[in-house]
């Protein structure tokens, strides 16, 4: 059984798209165990992203994901990680599978309506990041 840590970011909040989101994690039996809106400062998203700190595109992708709420979700299942994954899509929206969340709404790289967990290590570190075990229903 694996948790991994999905985003709904400011571009799929502020678009409605957080109905669709939720949708195609329940018909794939994706089970959510913990959920909750937030607003990040430009500190804590750069604390969430700090792997990327060397990146050029770093301070811009912080001020997007600082830029509006969120939601952020703990999803729960074998494999849900990978799972997860193959319904976002690839991160540059253009090389996405057709039928996955980014193919289907992402407008930009950066602006790619959601974010996932990218190994265990990482979901361990994100999802502690965001949510402490009273929150989490698994
Ligand atoms: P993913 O979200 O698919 O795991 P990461 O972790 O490599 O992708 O990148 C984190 C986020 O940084 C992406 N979701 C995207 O918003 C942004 N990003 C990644 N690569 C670029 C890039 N070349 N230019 C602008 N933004 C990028």
């Amino acid at each position: 059984m694996e948790r991994t840590l999905s985003i709904i970011k400011p571009d799929g909040v502020s678009r409605g798209l957080i109905g669709e989101v939720v949708k195609r994690f329940e018909k794939n039996n994706i089970k959510i165990v913990a959920m909750k809106m937030i607003h990040m400062t430009k500190t804590e998203a750069q604390g969430f992203y700090a792997v990327h700190k060397e990146r050029p595109f770093f301070g811009s992708l912080t001020d997007f994901m600082s830029s509006g709420p969120v939601v952020v979700m703990v999803l729960e299942g074998e494999n849900v990680i990978s799972k997860y994954r193959e319904l976002m899509g690839a991160t540059n929206y253009k090389e996405a599978a057709p039928g996955t969340i980014r193919a289907d709404f992402a407008t930009e790289i950066e602006k790619n309506i959601v974010h996932g967990s990218d190994s265990p290590q990482s979901a361990v570190f994100e999802i502690g990041y965001f949510f402490n075990s009273f929150e989490i229903f698994g």
